[in-house]
């Protein structure tokens, strides 16, 4: 697979905004510490000013009928981990009260949320796909968040890895997908349990996830294509 290099139009954007709004960014930089931000190299200035500049609203949903399924190209860097739904667990650890292992049926118990939305790639596509499951938010809740935890490390079963702002991670479109388009979740795509949400590019989406470590920092393992110089953040 041949991604290209980071997607330079987000950080032009991003530069003209810096230029043009000082005046908002020291505001926003003061009120969380900008020393803070500056000082600690573990954590990426972009996670600050692009949650600053973007807000945190929703983002645009479709109708059911637009879902397009050949749109949606399977991109995976590592083969397809296959899974017997019975021995699959989803660990929950790190800065939580009541670390978890949670199986298809505990899933399958949390209230189910439907989203429609488009999956973008950097390497040049993108598709409107339908994807449901527990919203991660609720998953976190039900293992009692620590107020230490700022980042999310997530692990799959083919050995990729993605590490998430906490804030991102809890968004209420952000969810552990086990369908997709009216469908269990194909093998290709994911199955038993991905993330799917509308305000990440589709490197962010780990699908066969395994493990969700809340952390207080980021380590030095930030993702698999972060990690060779794509853009930690990757908000849309
Ligand atoms: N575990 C894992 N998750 C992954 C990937 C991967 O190779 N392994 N590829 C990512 C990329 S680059 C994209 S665009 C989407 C593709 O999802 P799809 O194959 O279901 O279309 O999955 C993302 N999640
Ligand atoms: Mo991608």
């Amino acid at each position: 697979m041949a991604h290209p290099a980071d997607p330079l139009s987000r950080r032009r954007s991003l530069g003209l905004l810096l230029g043009a709004a000082p005046t908002l960014l020291l505001g926003g930089c003061a009120l969380n510490g900008v020393s803070e931000a500056v000082g600690a190299a573990t954590q990426p200035l972009n996670e600050r000013l692009e949650a600053l500049l973007q807000g945190k609203g929703k983002l645009p949903e479709f109708r059911p009928s637009q879902v397009d399924p050949a749109a949606l190209l399977i991109n995976s860097f590592n083969g397809t981990p296959e899974f017997t739904p019975g021995s699959y667990r989803l660990a929950v650890s790190g800065l939580v009260s009541r670390p978890l292992n949670l199986d298809l049926a505990a899933l399958a118990a949390l209230p189910q949320q439907q989203c429609v939305i488009r999956h973008v790639c950097v390497e040049g596509w993108s598709a409107i796909v339908a994807w449901s499951g527990p919203r991660l938010a609720d998953v976190v809740a039900l293992a009692g968040l620590s107020p230490l935890a700022g980042y999310v490390f997530i692990e799959s079963a083919d050995q990729y890895y993605e590490s998430w702002d906490l804030a991102s991670a809890l968004h209420p479109q952000t969810l552990l997908a086990t369908h997709m388009n009216g469908a269990p979740l194909p093998a290709a795509n994911g199955a038993p349990v991905r993330l799917a949400t509308p305000i990440k590019l589709g490197y962010k989406l780990s699908k066969w996830v395994t493990s969700l470590k809340l952390m207080a920092t980021l380590g030095d393992r930030r993702g698999y294509w972060e990690d060779q110089g794509y853009e930690w953040f990757a908000g849309l």
